[in-house]
This record gives C-alpha cells, structure tokens and sequence, in this order.
C-alpha cells in the first residue's frame, strides 16, 4: 500500500482552514496533522512512499457533481460523454465522485433501467460513481421498486413535470411517488418546470416563424419554473417527503425554495454554473462563424438559461451565500454541435437540451471565491461536503479527515486556467459552452482513493479504477 505525505497546504473544509500535512495511506486518509509533525518519532517526509508538496496551495476534498448525464438518451441521440470519457474529464476538473441518473423509461421496469446502468459504468469509470434513479414511468411496480432502491445504495429518485409524453410525471404520479419516499427515507429529486404550458408556447413559436434557439428560452419562462417549484413544494409538504429542486435558474423558484424553508419545510436547490455565469442573451450575442446564428443551440438546456436584464444571477449567488440554496451541480449533459445540437436547426424543440461542464465546476466556482460571491469555504461546502451530506456519502466523502477516502484536490491560487477547446477540454463535444473564460486558479493534483488521476497537467487515471459507491440515505432527512 502507497503511503502519501500532502505537505505544506492550506486544509480547507465546509467550516474554516488550517495549515495541516494530510497522511494517505493506501485509499484512505489516516491523519491530519500539525505542519511537520512526526508519528511515533518518525519523521514522516522521509518514511512514506510519496511526498506531494502544497506549499501555497489549498488542499481540498474532492468535488462531488451530484447531476450527470452521462449516456443519458435524448431527443433521438444520446449524451455524447461515456462514462469512460466523462469521469477523466471530471477528474481532470477535480471532481473525484460523480452522481450519474440511472434511467427508467416509459413502459420499461425501473430494476431494469438501474441494471442497465451499472453496465454501462462497470469498469468504465475513472472516478468513484453513484446512482440517483430517473422514474420515467410511474406506477404500481415502479412504485413498489423504489422501495427496495435504498437497499440498492441509490437513495434517491428523480421526477420530471417536463417533457410530457418522454419523462413526464402528472400530479398524481408525483403525489403517489411523494408518498412512497415520505416512507422509505428516499430524496425526491424534481425537474420542476410546467411541461404541458411549455409544450403549448413551443408549438405557438414555431407556428409564428420563431424556430431560433433562443425561443428555446422564451417557450420555457420563468413562471414555469417558479409555478412547478411551488407545485412541487406543495405536494412535498402534503405528502412529508423531503425535496430537492434540481437546476434552478429563476430567481422566483428560489423565493419559493426560501418561503419554504423559511416556512421549516424541508426542502433543497440545487443551482448550476451555467445560470450563475451564462445568460439567455448568449444564445443571441452568437458570433458569425461556420455555426451561424444557430451557434446558440450550444446553450440551449433545460431549465433554460434567465436573461440578464431579469438579474437572476446575482439573486442566485446570493441565495447560495445565505443557504436558500444549498449546491452546485452541473447538469452536464453534453452535446455536440455536429449531428447532435444540428438536428433543431429550424426548430428549436428539436436541439438536445443540455451543457457539458463536469470539467469545469470546481473552477468557475473558484472563481466565485475570487470573484467575492463565496467564501473559500463556501466553494467547498457547496461543490463537496453537502453534495456529500445531501446523498449520504458524508464521512468517506466530502471531508479530509481520518477515514475518509483519500479524494483530495491540491488546487494552485496562483494558478490559471483558460477554459476552451484547444486549452482545456477533455470532454467528448467539439465545442465549450465555457469557451474563452478564464480561471485564477488551476487544478494541480487530483487523488481519487488514493491514487494519483491528475498530475502537473498529466493524466494518470485508468478507466475502471473507479467504483461504485453504495448511498446511504441523506443526512438531511427529518
Ligand atoms: N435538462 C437538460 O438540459 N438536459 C437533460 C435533461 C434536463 O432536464
Ligand atoms: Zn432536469
Ligand atoms: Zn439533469
């Protein structure tokens, strides 16, 4: 077994920093310790396998992206990053453990969707993967199957009140779901969005000549989200179960997270990059090259990106900073341009909704940090320990301490990164929704269970090394 000395860095957690050396012995961490220190005499610079110097450095637990989609089908293609190429582009980003969504489909059996799952990440993954499980099809056996899904180690489900017809749950079904999770303890995850009203704005644009790929984000307005979150919550409080509003983009669906909360309902929100830093003007401000105008089909995801005028950015900065929201994830879902993006041109509906970012969250909320919107501490809290907390990882993940696994990120402040194709990317899309930002600070070292996946800008990791990780039930549950 590797013994590993992190020496001379600043340990940041969820509650403060300290200058501390990290003891990595095998896939675990066995100490914290004051700068320097020996054990049982022993100098230990000198008496372990490896030593990794973080003088100036943050040493941090590895990020937590608790929403992909790899593989995920879509629109009549499917999620362009495997789990082979998905986790190395997370690992490049430092993030060590993502939570993939497992998908039932209509007419399939949820058992059925989980299994077909784990085949595709078995042996694929680079970094440790969990499971949350997509109920596309809700009735008396999905019914029954959530039930026996903690025991699965996925503690956790996903409804859509979108995409009626593909992944949509009417009221009844969320109600019935709702009531099953008050049950069993499981976290009931909501694309909270009004489907049917969508739907009937969508056909009206397209019928009025307006196919663009902004339309994407007119059709799907604020108010459907803030009225879905509401719904959501509603059903949530009848019911018992605890909530968690994915994606939330619209500065009325955190009010109605916040009231909630306010209200003692225990209720979460997630928000991602791409609403904290990217705007519905984007798909507008698209430049000239070989895409055209239809270069902004590249933002189109669901919920969509707000516009800027509305400010929805700031508030969700701010309710990051007060709690009203509580992580960031990323959503990714990527797509390329070519032969997958291309097929809404001339109709919006038709692009593939989704943004590749699996690579780049620990980053674009550093910059936050530097940018004054988060505290240091904060960015781990909302990209490591509660994602952690939230999904029942806490203790072996989201935390440095004796025990944990040893997914630690040694990440440079003096560092840079330029985010872009050609400088960056090792997502599979040929482009970046994220092309041209530029980062103060840059991912050093990356350590997944103890092994080195990232390197001085060199990839270490093997497909396969990363394992599936059985979920407890969340720490948040009443
Ligand atoms: N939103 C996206 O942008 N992509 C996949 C599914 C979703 O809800
Ligand atoms: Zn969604
Ligand atoms: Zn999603």
């Amino acid at each position: 077994m590797t013994t590993t000395l992190i020496t001379g860095g600043t340990v940041v957690s969820a509650t403060g920093t300290s200058l501390a050396d990290v003891l990595v012995d095998g896939e675990t961490i066995r100490a914290v310790l004051a700068p320097g220190s020996e054990l049982l005499g022993v100098d230990l610079a000198r008496s372990v396998d490896r030593v990794i110097d973080a003088t100036g450095k943050y040493v941090i637990p590895g990020g937590i992206d608790a929403h992909t989609h790899m593989e995920l089908p879509f629109g009549g293609t499917a999620a362009s990053d495997t789990f082979e190429t998905g986790t190395r582009a997370a690992a490049w980003g430092g993030t060590t453990t993502i939570i993939d969504f497992a998908v039932q489909t209509y007419g399939q059996r949820v058992e059925d969707g989980l299994a077909a799952w784990h085949e595709k990440a078995a042996g694929n993954c680079a970094i440790d993967y969990g499971f949350h499980q997509i109920v596309g099809d809700v009735n008396e056996a999905s019914l029954q199957a959530l039930r026996g899904l903690a025991d699965e180690g996925v503690s956790s489900y996903k409804l859509f009140m979108a995409y009626p017809g593909v992944f949509y749950s009417d009221d009844a079904q969320i109600l019935k779901a709702m009531q099953v999770a008050a049950d069993t303890g499981l976290m009931t995850m909501m694309h909270a969005e009004n489907g049917p009203a969508i739907d009937v704005l969508v056909q009206q644009l397209l019928a009025a000549g307006r196919t663009g790929p902004v339309f994407h984000g007119t059709a799907r307005a604020w108010q459907m989200e803030e009225e879905a979150t509401h719904r959501a919550i509603m059903l949530a409080n009848l019911t018992g179960a605890p909530l968690y509003v994915v994606h939330v983009s619209a500065k009325q669906a955190v009010a109605q997270l916040a009231a909630a909360r306010d209200a003692g309902q225990n209720v979460f929100g997630e928000t991602c990059p791409q609403y904290l830093y990217l705007s519905l003007e984007d798909h507008l401000g698209a430049r000239s090259d070989e895409w055209g105008e239809f270069e902004g089909a590249k933002w189109v995801c669901s919920t969509p990106l707000r516009s800027k005028h509305e400010h929805h950015q700031d508030e969700l900065w701010s309710a990051l900073r007060t709690n009203d929201l509580q992580m960031v994830s990323t959503d990714h879902c990527p797509f390329c341009m070519k032969d997958q993006k291309e097929l809404g041109r001339g109709d919006f509906s038709k692009i593939p909704n989704g943004i590749g970012g699996v690579e780049h969250r620990m980053d674009l909320l550093y910059q936050g940090v530097v940018d004054g919107h988060i505290s240091l501490e904060r960015w781990v809290e909302i990209t490591a320990t509660t994602p952690a907390r939230m999904f029942g990882l806490y203790g072996r993940k989201g935390v440095i301490q004796p025990g944990a696994d040893a997914d630690i990120v040694v990440y440079d402040p003096a560092g840079h990164t330029s985010i872009g194709v050609e400088q960056t990317h090792h997502m599979n899309m040929d482009h970046s929704a994220w092309e041209g930002f530029e980062i103060d600070g840059h991912v050093d070292t990356v350590m997944s269970r103890g092994r080195i996946v990232v390197d001085d800008r060199q990839y270490l990791g093997r497909a396969g090394d990363g394992s599936f990780v059985k979920r407890g039930l969340s720490q948040y549950l009443l």
